[in-house]
């Protein structure tokens, strides 16, 4: 595939400071496709600098001239939607039909949505005898991973770009030419030189460097929750801001009144789309005791029915992980209906859409993130039990809650400690802000939330 061998710094290709490189894989085959140039300190602090000089005129740039240039870029996703659909297919091994429709259309809707709330944002705002300015925070640092390659970008740097600031990206290792691609669109987009800029590389070469620079205001992460931890104390210890999206094991709950059979299956798409890897996936499907093995023998037809059609995981490392989940879910007495830790190819990550029943709220599988396509069935006894059990992980990003009346629904939902639901199945709305409760990270995304973390308010008195 084609690939640049520079990084893109102060609106041009330029050579890196290093002759290391990245072998970007596609998961599906385990054939090298291209190779990229892994970024250090240098390459970073170059990158910092052309946006740290870009600073002064783009915060300066009128809101309305911003929102034209992401009009301009998103406008370019648009015409560049099959390569996109495509390289991400090849990096990340995503069906192709999924990469369309996701991977590549969700970025549209995002990045349309930033071009109209940076004409439409109230940058300044009068308060009884004061005026307040919201301003940008400065340069970001913006760290992505490789689940949503090209999403996980243009949520920091849509939004960060209406804001004002100005951006260094650190893609990940894994998925580093969707964002080549994406630098390519914010360069035809008119994004003048330094305002975003590329540092394709490692995560503990590149990625720190870039977190840990003095050059940097603000550091976006999104990524494992251990990765997270480390750069939220190194942002502390700085006084810097630092935007955290981290894990999840979100609950999808079917109170006794849903559509049973609707609920079970969408959740089970849910979990199976882009492989399991969706860091808000409803990963644990409750179920009152009264309707569990219903409830199990649909949710091991709908994984049974998705057979080929799933994407392989992303690499080795998580491929090896995934199976180990699976394999402690059997030894800790959970019961397999759909699926296993049995490499279901010879060549490619894959698994086999994955179902548990008899899971108890304490197993690892019910705690920890597997990020693979496995769907652990848990029973509970009454609404409060099932409270208990929704609310009872370290983390809280997302959730579902399906029940016949949407009231009932939304009367669970609000008693859920987690940033986002669904109710009776929910549609993607790319204003609403998305984030965690607990340890599922700091901050929010999308909308005007994800808009406020890239600004810091000035206030005038009179
Ligand atoms: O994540 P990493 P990995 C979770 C998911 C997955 C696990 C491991 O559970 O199984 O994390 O995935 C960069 N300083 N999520 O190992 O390492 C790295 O280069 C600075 C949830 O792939 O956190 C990449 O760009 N940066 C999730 C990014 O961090 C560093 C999405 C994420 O990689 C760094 C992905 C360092 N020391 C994984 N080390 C979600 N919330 O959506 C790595 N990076």
């Amino acid at each position: 595939m084609k690939a640049h061998d520079g990084m893109y710094i102060d609106g041009a290709w330029r050579p890196a400071a290093g002759r290391d490189t990245i072998a970007v894989v596609n998961p599906a085959d385990e054939q090298v496709i291209a190779e990229v140039p892994a970024g250090g300190a240098e390459d970073v602090d170059a990158a910092v600098r052309a946006a740290r000089a870009a600073l002064p005129a783009w915060a300066a740039t009128a809101p309305a001239e911003r929102a034209a240039r992401i009009a301009a870029l998103r406008d370019v996703l648009v015409a560049r939607k099959e390569e996109i659909a495509e390289t991400v297919t090849a990096e990340l091994g995503a069906p192709l039909p999924f990469s369309q429709a996701v991977h590549a259309g969700v970025p549209i809707l995002v990045a349309g949505s930033y071009a109209g709330l940076a004409a439409s944002y109230a940058f300044e705002e009068k308060v009884g005898n004061s005026t307040v300015y919201a301003e940008p925070v400065g340069v970001v640092g913006a760290i992505t991973p490789w689940n949503y390659p090209l999403h996980q970008i243009v949520a920091k740097v849509a939004p960060a770009l209406a804001a004002g600031c100005t951006i260094v990206l650190k893609p990940a290792e894994d998925t580093p030419l969707t964002a080549q691609l994406f630098a390519e669109a914010v360069h035809e987009a008119g994004v003048p030189a330094g305002v975003f800029n590329l540092v394709t590389g490692l995560g503990p070469v590149a990625g720190q460097a870039l977190a840990e620079h003095e050059g940097v205001d603000l550091v976006s992460f999104t990524g494992s929750t251990a990765v997270g931890r480390k750069i939220g104390a190194t942002a502390g210890a700085a006084v810097k801001r630092v935007a955290l999206e981290l894990g999840g094991k979100s609950a999808n709950v079917i109170l006794p009144s849903a559509d049973l059979a609707k609920a079970v299956g969408v959740g089970v798409a849910n979990v199976m789309g882009n492989s399991g890897q969706t860091c808000s996936a409803w990963t644990r499907m409750l179920v009152h005791t009264s309707q569990y093995d219903e409830a199990v023998a649909l949710a091991a037809e709908a994984a049974a029915k998705y057979g080929d059609r799933i994407g392989p995981l992303v690499n080795a490392k998580q491929h090896a992980r995934v199976r180990g989940y699976i394999e402690k879910g059997v030894a800790q007495g959970a019961r397999l209906v759909a699926g296993g830790p049995e490499a279901p190819r010879e060549q490619g990550y894959f698994v086999s859409p994955t179902v548990f029943a008899d899971v108890t709220p304490e197993m690892t599988v019910a705690q920890e993130e597997i990020f693979g396509p496995v769907v652990s069935l848990i029973r509970y006894e009454d609404e409060d039990d099932a409270l208990r059990i929704a609310n009872g992980t370290v983390y809280g990003l997302a959730g579902a809650v399906w029940a016949g009346d949407e009231a009932e629904a939304v009367a669970f939902a609000r008693r859920m400690d987690t940033g986002q639901v669904d109710i009776n199945g929910g549609r993607f709305n790319p204003l609403a802000p998305f984030g965690g409760y607990k340890q599922s990270g700091v901050g929010r995304e999308l909308g005007s939330h994800g808009l406020a973390e890239y600004l810091q308010t000035k206030s005038l008195q009179f």
